[in-house]
C-alpha cells in the first residue's frame, strides 16, 4: 500500500465490531486470561495480515473498577485490541435488547411472536436509545485512536449508527460498513420503527458492503422506497453525495485449513475418528446454536431419513456440534431444550446398545478437532433458515481434498450463491425434500462427488478472507478519492 505521503507501508486499519476477537476472563484484581472467540467474523479476519490492523470492540465482560479497566486495556493491547467498556444496563438494552431481540431476528426474516412484539414495542424506545448511546461510545473510542490516513471498517448490525457518529467527529474519516447478516427485503425492513434513522446513519459511510448482490439490492430498495432517495448502479445518492453500495462475498483462510490437515495432532484425531466410526458414513453439522441455523429441521429430516430407510440405521451417524450462544435469552434456552428433546427421541427410537445415530455436542471444538471432523465427513449438512454467508460450508470444502464429500446446503444461505453449483441445494423448511437429499448425498457416485467438490474447492481456495478484506479496503480507499473529486467538481 502506497500512502499519500509516498511512504510505502502497511495500511493502518481500525476494525470496529461489537465483540473483540478474544474473550477475557478475570483471574485476579489486575490479571486476565484471554481466549480467541468462535464466530464467523473472527474466523474471517484471523488470516488477514495485509494491514496493520487494530480491533476495537466490547470485551464481553462488565468491568467497572479503574484497576480492572486499566489492566484489561494493557492485556488486550498485546493482541492489538482496544476495549470499549459498556455498563451492564447498556449491554442489556443495546445488545440483548435492540441487537439480538429486534435486529437479528428481523434481518433473518423471523418476526417475533405477537405478544413478545407488543412487549418489545413498549421497551423499543429505550432499547433504541441505548443502541445509539452504545454506538456513540464505540465512536468515542475510535476517534481517540484515529490517526489521519487510517481506514475505519465498521462491522455488522450492532453498529449501524456508527458511520454517522464517526462522520460527525470527522467528515474526512474513511468509513466503511459491512453487514454480516442478510439485509432483508425492504418490505421486512420497513416494519422497523427506526427504519429511516438507521438507513440514514448507514448512508453516512463512504462504502456499504454486503455478502451478496441480493442483500445490496434490498438495501438500495429500502433507501429508495423508505427515504425516497435515488438508487444508482453505484449505490445511493442523496443531494449529490454518493454512498457506494456493493457486494463483497466473504471467504475463509483456506490455506490455514489445508495446512492443518498435515499437522500430527490433526492426523491423530482423524485416525481416531475413522476408527470410532468405521463402517458408518459420517454426516456433520457445525453451528452456533441459533434459531437461524435450522438445527431442529436438520435433525427432523435425519429422523425421517432413518424412518424411511431402515437399512441405513446402523450405517450412518450424524455428528451435530452446536456451540451455545446467547444462553441468557429465553428463546435460545427453549431452542436448546427442543433440540435435546428431538435428539433424545431419535436416539431412543433408532439407537442400539452399542451405537446411537446422533452425537450431539453442546460445545465449541478447538481448531484441530474441527479440521479432523471436517476431513472425515461424508456429508455436511448446512440447513440455515437464513444465513448471511455461512463459513462452515467453506471450511468443510477446504478440508475435503481427499474424501470429496457432499455438501447439502440451504438455498437461504448466502453461500448458496457461490457454492450452489457444487452442492445439493435444499429448502430447509421442506423436511421431506431434505430427507431425500440425505439419501441422494449418501449414495452419490465418486465421479459426481469429485465434480462437485472440484467446483467448490476452486471457489473456496480462490475467494479467500484475505481477498475479501483487501478488496473492501481498496474499494473504500478509491471511494473516498471519488467523493473528494465530486466535491471539487
Ligand atoms: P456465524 O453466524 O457465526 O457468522 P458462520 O459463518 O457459519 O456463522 O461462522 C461460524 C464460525 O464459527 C465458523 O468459523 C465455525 O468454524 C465456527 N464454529 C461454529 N460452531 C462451532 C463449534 N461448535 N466449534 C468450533 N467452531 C465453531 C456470521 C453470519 C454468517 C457469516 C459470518 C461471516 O451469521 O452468515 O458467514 O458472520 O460473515
Amino acid at each position: 500500500f502506497e500512502r499519500q505521503d509516498g511512504r510505502s507501508q502497511k495500511q493502518r486499519l481500525l476494525v470496529v465490531a461489537n465483540r473483540l476477537p478474544v474473550s477475557a476472563v478475570r483471574k485476579g484484581e489486575d490479571s486476565w486470561a484471554l481466549e480467541v472467540s468462535v464466530g464467523g467474523l473472527v474466523s474471517a479476519l484471523l488470516g488477514v495480515n495485509e494491514f496493520e490492523a487494530s480491533w476495537i470492540g466490547w470485551s464481553g465482560v462488565n468491568v467497572t473498577d479503574e484497576i480492572g479497566q486499566r489492566s484489561l486495556t494493557e492485556a488486550l493491547a498485546e493482541k492489538r485490541c482496544i476495549p470499549v467498556f459498556l455498563d451492564q444496563e447498556t449491554v442489556h438494552q443495546y445488545y440483548n435488547g435492540y441487537c439480538n431481540n429486534i435486529l437479528w431476528p428481523l434481518f433473518h426474516y423471523l418476526p417475533l411472536p405477537q405478544e413478545d412484539r407488543l412487549a418489545t414495542t413498549r421497551s423499543f424506545q429505550s432499547q433504541f436509545a441505548a443502541y445509539k448511546k452504545a454506538n456513540q461510545m464505540f465512536a468515542d473510542v475510535v476517534n481517540a485512536h484515529y490517526q489521519e490516513g487510517d481506514v475505519v471498517w465498521c462491522h455488522d448490525y450492532h453498529l449501524m449508527f456508527l458511520p454517522k457518529c464517526l462522520k460527525e467527529y470527522n467528515s474526512k474519516m474513511k468509513v466503511g460498513w459491512f453487514l454480516h447478516t442478510p439485509f432483508p427485503s425492504s418490505e421486512i425492513h420497513r416494519t422497523l420503527p427506526s427504519r429511516s434513522e438507521l438507513l440514514r446513519a448507514v448512508l453516512a459511510a463512504d462504502l456499504v458492503g454486503f455478502h451478496t448482490y441480493d442483500y445490496a439490492r434490498h438495501f438500495v430498495s429500502a433507501c429508495t422506497r423508505i427515504l425516497g432517495l435515488e438508487g444508482t448502479p453505484e449505490g445511493v445518492e442523496d443531494q449529490g453525495k454518493l454512498t457506494r453500495v456493493a457486494a463483497f462475498p466473504i471467504g475463509i483462510d483456506s490455506d490455514r485449513f489445508i495446512r492443518a490437515l498435515e499437522l500430527p495432532p490433526v492426523k491423530y484425531h482423524i485416525k481416531e475418528l475413522q476408527e470410532r466410526f468405521a463402517g458408518r458414513k459420517v454426516m456433520l453439522g457445525v453451528d452456533r446454536l441459533d434459531m437461524i441455523k435450522g438445527i431442529p429441521q436438520k435433525i427432523l429430516a435425519f429422523e425421517k431419513f432413518l424412518e424411511e430407510n431402515p437399512d441405513w440405521r446402523d450405517k450412518v451417524v450424524l455428528l451435530q456440534i452446536a456451540v451455545p450462544t446467547r444462553t441468557d435469552v429465553p428463546e435460545y434456552q427453549k431452542l436448546t431444550c427442543q433440540v435435546h428433546e428431538i435428539v433424545g427421541r431419535i436416539n431412543g427410537r433408532f439407537g442400539t446398545l452399542t451405537a446411537v445415530p446422533i452425537h450431539h455436542l453442546d460445545r465449541s471444538l478447538d481448531f484441530h478437532a474441527l479440521c479432523a471432523l471436517y476431513a472425515v465427513t461424508d456429508v455436511a449438512l448446512v440447513t440455515s433458515l437464513r444465513d448471511g454467508m455461512n463459513l462452515v460450508s467453506y471450511e468443510f470444502v477446504a478440508c475435503q481434498a481427499s474424501k470429496k464429500g457432499v455438501l447439502i446446503l440451504s438455498e437461504f444461505a448466502g453461500a448458496a450463491q457461490s457454492l450452489g453449483a457444487g452442492a445439493i441445494l435444499v429448502n430447509p423448511w421442506n423436511i421431506t425434500e431434505l430427507a431425500s437429499s440425505i439419501g441422494y448425498a449418501l449414495t452419490m457416485c465418486a465421479h459426481g462427488r469429485e465434480k462437485r467438490h472440484h467446483h467448490n474447492f476452486l471457489h473456496v481456495t480462490t475467494h479467500t478472507s484475505q481477498e475479501w478484506a483487501e478488496t473492501f479496503v481498496s474499494e473504500l480507499n478509491d471511494t473516498v478519492v471519488e467523493s473528494q473529486l465530486r466535491t471539487r467538481q
